[in-house]
């Protein structure tokens, strides 16, 4: 019998051999042919948009590195793109928006052009499939509406929040308005890339710390609840992880009302009481501090080692709390896929 692809059996509750890894952001700035696929690409959109491009740059990890999910080379600010809004990334700024801020310039956007603009990620996910080794998973993604709308208001990242916390407390009713189109764009663009061959999905939410809890309820977890929705009514098998970066107690809600099969826990979150509190309802992914990895070393085993002893039995995948810094040397990165492997369950 062939064996399963261990990362999809993990979130299906399935124990594996080995606990699976794969990273987040393990395709970019850290690896040298990362940077030197980038400096053939115009722009770091036309990146996203060049299949050929893309279909190399999420490969680059998977010929290095023994993990056991790809993700598709792409960002979460292709979907406001998309939409029609102005979207730039500056070299060592990160990305620049054209700030969308009333109900009025609302109305510049559209989901008529969604999936024409995004069709080249779709095509990138297929060629993908095509070239990767049977056990490994490939993860499509998108932005949680959230954490997509916060670009979308402050324009840039690294902000206070204040221009788009001030705008849904002040009108939340039109602020809902945008909340509601990144629904239905990104749940309409999940659902196509699942149609190209995504075979697990990660929502990233990862301003949702930044909300009070009943923010957090009525503009992070259930908007991404109904996201979730759509892709099971149509998908029910395709496992859904979602990523509430930062919120703390409140990953409890989560397990219990969106509806998702795993969730990404950031560093900040013990251990130990996400294996009481989480993983009898969901499968979590974590959280390995990216510091601790730039660092490597007995510092950086010690925390996995941690890590592993209270959530390696499953059911689990180990990853980071958030994306590889570009500073992390890639040899750890190979130290970190050896030790998780080479792990026993008790
Ligand atoms: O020139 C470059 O190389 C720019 C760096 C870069 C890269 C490599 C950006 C700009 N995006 C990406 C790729 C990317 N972004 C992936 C690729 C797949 C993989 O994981 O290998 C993914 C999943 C993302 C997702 C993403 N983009 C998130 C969510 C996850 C997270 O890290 O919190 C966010 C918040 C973004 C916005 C964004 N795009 C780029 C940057 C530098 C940022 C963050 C800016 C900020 O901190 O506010």
């Amino acid at each position: 019998m062939k064996a399963g692809k261990p990362v999809i059996a993990a979130l299906g509750r399935q124990t594996t051999p080995q606990v699976p890894i794969w990273l987040m952001r393990q395709a970019g700035r850290y690896l040298p042919e990362y940077r030197a696929v980038r400096a053939r690409a115009k722009s770091f959109l036309e990146l996203c948009f060049t299949p050929e491009l893309a279909v190399e740059v999420t490969l680059q990890p998977i010929r290095r590195f023994p993990l056991d999910a790809a993700i598709i080379f792409s960002d979460i600010l292709v979907v406001p793109h998309a939409l029609g809004q102005s979207v730039r990334f500056e070299e060592g700024q990160g990305p620049l928006l054209e700030p969308i801020r009333s109900a009025a310039e609302l109305r510049n956007l559209s989901l008529g052009r969604l999936a024409e603009t995004l069709a080249p990620v779709a095509t990138a996910i297929a060629a993908v499939r095509r070239e990767l080794p049977e056990h490994v998973a490939l993860f499509g993604f998108a932005g949680a509406p959230w954490t997509v709308a916060s670009y979308m208001v402050e324009g840039s990242g690294g902000s206070e929040f204040a221009t788009v916390k001030g705008w849904a407390y002040r009108e939340p009713e039109s602020f809902a308005l945008l909340i509601e189109l990144l629904v239905d764009a990104t749940g309409a663009y999940l659902l196509r890339q699942v149609e190209a061959g995504a075979e697990i999905l990660q929502i990233f939410d990862s301003w949702a710390g930044m909300l009070s809890p009943a923010a957090l309820e009525r503009w992070a977890l259930q908007p991404t609840a109904e996201i979730v929705r759509r892709v099971k009514a149509r998908h029910p098998d395709v496992p859904i992880v979602v990523f509430p970066r930062g919120v703390g107690a409140s990953y409890a809600r989560y397990a219990a009302e969106c509806g998702c099969d795993g969730l990404s826990l950031d560093s900040t979150v013990a251990p130990e009481w996400a294996a009481a509190t989480l993983q009898p309802r969901v499968a979590v992914q974590g959280n390995l501090d990216p510091l601790a990895l730039v660092t490597g070393g007995g510092a950086m085993r010690e925390e996995v080692t941690r890590i592993l002893g209270r959530l390696g039995g499953g059911p689990f995948v180990f990853n980071l709390g958030h994306g590889i810094l570009p500073q992390t040397p890639p040899e750890h990165v190979a130290a970190l896929c050896e030790l998780v492997h080479d792990w026993k369950r008790r």
